[in-house]
């Protein structure tokens, strides 16, 4: 189905509705005798020409601008023309019946972005970076996308897919000369390189994971004990009363969310059971359940009582058992309503935030906090990315610890040299190097008519 098709494909490419300006776009080897049958004329490429546009009967439909883009110098690398009449409904309708009975057909959605990939215009991420530039929910996504549009983004993942097909080059000379193998895989250029390829991999981690995050919202998930003020904490933050709130302990038990604006910010809010064993059966498939989103979460809030000491929160279960969350974890002492008792541990490795779920308290800067967590609104250059491209890279770093471990471990040549054409694939999907139908159809599908 998404086998380079031949087709003169056209669309509206204006939003549906009514407008001052409607255009639409034709693309493919038809073209220009598109062109010469609705103006009269092949309009000299580039240049803005105004016309009339024919129907069949030789009375004009509208008259506006046409514009011409010959092959490859295109969006699509084809022939483009493109129509800007009036942008009426049942004008540019009758405009686009007319291109259509002159032998285009009516594109898919994403079909000219597709045809840009598919002709070497644009690469993958590039794709879905117009998209996300269409889409983009605050202007820090914005700026993000066009970085990602401009190709940024996927020049570092190819400067990276350079870096390891230079090295399994070097890796399989080795195998080649056996005699020689030892001497090469312990000479230590080996190792160099492939920490300077893990090293770069983790820098574009870093920024791939912000874009994510502004691009699909960050996923926060709150846990704690029971009667923490989970719940009471996403309602505040929401500002509805989404979940219910109760001085019972095991108020909540499924898993609630809620997609909320931090100034612009998109974020995915998840609500979760309080955290004991519980020999209600319903309570501790909800608790499984908060363990799972903790392992998908961007940023775990861990709602603590404000009446806990600072040497409480250093024994504390709960700060034990998502220490390997390190990194995402945050601490909300709430309640500190009851407490006034304000205090940020720099003992304990984690930032630690005083709030209060029901006044309010500390809650600005909870927000700052989680903003500064994604660089919203930061100097850094961030590209935005998809999960999809997050997936990839993280498979990218472990095939890469495993060809160091089997480096270092085992001098196994030939496993290094397996585990870096593996990273290198993984890598190609990004940019669309290395790809299927299936993932084709399943991200230009999600685009609109006309892009
Ligand atoms: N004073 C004060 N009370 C709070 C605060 N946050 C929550 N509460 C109260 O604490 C109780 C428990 O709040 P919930 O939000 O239901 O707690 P939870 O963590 O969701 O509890 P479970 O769903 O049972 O795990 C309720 O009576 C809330 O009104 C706060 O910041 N200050
Ligand atoms: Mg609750």
């Amino acid at each position: 189905m998404h086998a380079f098709s031949s087709d003169t494909i056209a669309a509206k490419a204006t939003p549906p509705g009514k407008g001052g300006v409607g255009i639409i776009r034709i693309s493919g080897q038809e073209a220009p005798k598109l062109a010469l049958e609705l103006l009269g004329v092949i309009p000299e490429p580039r240049k803005a020409m105004f016309s009339g546009f024919k129907a069949s009967d030789g009375n004009l439909i509208d008259q506006g601008l046409a514009l011409y883009f010959k092959k490859p110098n295109s969006f699509t690398g084809e022939d483009v023309l493109e129509l800007h009449g009036h942008g009426g409904t049942v004008v540019m309708d009758l405009l686009l019946q007319r291109v259509i009975g002159l032998g285009a057909r009516l594109a898919r959605p994403g079909e000219f972005s597709e045809r840009a990939f598919l002709n070497n215009k644009i690469d993958l991420a590039q794709a879905e970076a117009i998209a996300d530039l269409i889409e983009a929910s605050s202007a820090a996504a914005a700026r993000s996308a066009i970085q990602s549009l401009q190709g940024h983004f996927s020049e570092e993942v190819t400067r990276l897919v350079e870096q390891v097909t230079a090295l399994r080059m070097y890796v399989e000379a080795a195998i080649d000369f056996p005699e020689e193998e030892v001497d090469f895989l312990s000479d230590g250029n080996i190792l160099v390189q492939l920490q300077n390829i893990i090293l770069q991999l983790n820098k574009t981690l870093d920024r791939t994971r912000q874009g994510a995050a502004l691009n699909e919202g960050l996923r926060v998930v709150i846990v704690g004990h029971p009667n923490a003020g989970k719940s009471s904490l996403l309602n505040y933050l929401s500002g509805e009363q989404t979940a219910i709130v109760s001085d019972q302990p095991g108020t909540t038990r499924d898993v609630l969310k809620e997609d909320i604006l931090i100034d612009g910010m998109p974020l995915r809010l998840i609500d979760t059971a309080g955290l004991r064993d519980s020999s209600d059966q319903i309570e501790a498939e909800g608790v499984r359940r908060a363990f799972n989103e903790v392992s998908q979460a961007d940023r775990v809030l861990l709602v603590v009582d404000a009446s806990e000491t600072e040497t409480d929160l250093e024994r504390h279960e709960l700060v034990k058992k998502f220490s390997d969350q390190a990194s995402k974890l945050i601490i909300l002492r709430n309640k500190i309503d009851l407490t006034n008792d304000l205090y940020s541990s720099d003992t304990l490795g984690y930032p630690v935030i005083n709030v209060s779920a029901k006044t309010g308290q500390g809650i600005t800067e909870l927000k700052e906090h989680l903003k500064s967590c994604i660089g919203f609104e930061g100097q850094e250059t961030v590209y935005l990315a998809r999960r999809r491209h997050l997936d990839a890279l993280n498979r990218a770093n472990s095939h890469f610890e495993n060809a160091q471990q089997q480096l270092l471990v085992y001098q196994a040549g030939e496993l290094v040299a397996e585990e870096l054409r593996q990273a290198q694939n993984v890598l190609g999907e990004i940019t669309g190097e290395f790809r299927s139908d299936d993932l084709l159809g399943k991200i230009f599908s999600t685009f609109c008519i006309g892009k």
